[in-house]
């Protein structure tokens, strides 16, 4: 059979078996995460024609209450996961706090985590550019029967037992891994239904393009300097070509395919810098890593970091495993 053929339902079917828990639970997390992509989806492809950019809180033309995107996609991605009876808790980068989810008859029987990040980039969804959703999923580690704490969403991104993201861009993507490898489903609009169309999906081992936004470059450590004017320096396959698009999942989703290499350092302005360990950085390093590619803090695996606090932030350099090594050298010499 043509594998290109596969549609994602049939696709977590047919390879639910590879998942290491109850493969039915994992194929009703992905179907909410499917479904709620699709409306998601839809309403960024509405961006612009309907009056649905602007301040959350404020009232459109028909005297509704007009929503920013991030927070409609947030609730959607809640609404979604609540439901199904799988997930006990969430935690998402537009709620202060956790989730926990406990449907009435079930006295905290579910078992899984979600982190989500509803729509990244969001910034760029006024001037029409490319938007993701990012997801990481673990299994809880506090007693099933009990309400969830937050010892359940400071695991090390190690622990993940699946990952992935949306991109809502010329063609809407979802692109996703179980820890057996990353695959890109690609949406089919007319028919609303996600096709297999990126099986297997890796790094190169290096590439020709790094990603990171020069205009904080002053405010960079010497090691980061040092490895921005390496890779601009005439020599080799040098210099690199630069390009940042200011999405996280678009920059990376790129440079997956062509190889590069995706860095948001620490600077003398952000101690940590500016992504998010738990729902920015953690997904994205599972599905690196799977795709045979590396992501690091500059010193330390991302995925190794023991995380304490929900929202907090960590330096993150991503992509082909090669470059990810060289910055890593000038970052400790
Ligand atoms: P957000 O979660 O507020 O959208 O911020 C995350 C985004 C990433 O997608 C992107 O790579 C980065 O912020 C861009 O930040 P900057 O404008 O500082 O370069
Ligand atoms: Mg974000």
């Amino acid at each position: 059979m043509d594998k290109k053929n596969l549609t994602l339902g049939e696709f977590i079917i047919e390879n639910q078996d590879s998942f290491q828990y109850t493969s039915g639970e994992l194929s009703r997390l992905l179907n909410g995460l499917r479904l709620a992509a699709k409306v998601v989806n839809h309403e960024v492809n509405k961006a612009g024609l309907v009056d649905i950019i602007g301040a959350a809180g404020d009232t459109n033309i028909q005297g509704e209450n007009q929503q920013k995107l991030d927070v409609l996609a947030n609730e959607k991605f809640i609404q979604t996961l609540s439901k199904r009876e799988i997930v006990c808790g969430i935690a998402s980068e537009e709620e202060d706090d956790f989730i926990s989810i406990n449907s009435f008859d079930k006295q905290h029987q579910n078992k899984y985590i979600v982190l989500i990040d509803p729509l990244d980039g969001s910034s760029n969804i006024d001037v029409n550019v490319s938007v993701g959703t990012i997801f990481s999923i673990y299994r809880r580690i506090t007693p099933v029967g009990t309400p969830v704490t937050i010892e359940d969403f400071l695991q090390p991104g190690k622990n993940q037992v699946a990952a992935g993201y949306i991109i809502y861009g010329t063609s809407t993507m979802l692109v996703y891994t179980t820890g057996d490898g990353v695959n890109g489903f690609t949406l089919n609009p007319a028919l609303g239904t996600f096709y297999l169309s990126h099986p297997n999906m890796e790094f190169p081992e290096t590439g020709k393009i790094y990603s990171v936004n020069e205009g904080n470059y002053v405010h960079f450590p010497q090691g980061v300097k040092d490895y921005i004017k390496y890779c601009q320096e005439e020599e080799g396959d040098r210099p690199y070509t630069s390009r940042y698009i200011g999405s996280l999942v678009s920059d990376f989703h790129r440079n997956m395919i062509k190889g590069g290499i995706y860095m948001y350092p620490k600077s003398s302005k952000a101690s940590n810098g500016k992504l998010r360990l738990l729902y920015e950085c953690n997904p994205m390093a599972f599905l690196a890593e799977q795709a045979k590619g590396k992501a690091s803090n500059g010193h330390q695996a991302i995925m190794e970091i023991e995380p304490t606090e929900l929202h907090e932030r960590v330096p993150f350099f991503c992509g082909s495993k090669k470059m990810v090594d060289k910055a890593e050298e000038f970052m400790n010499a």
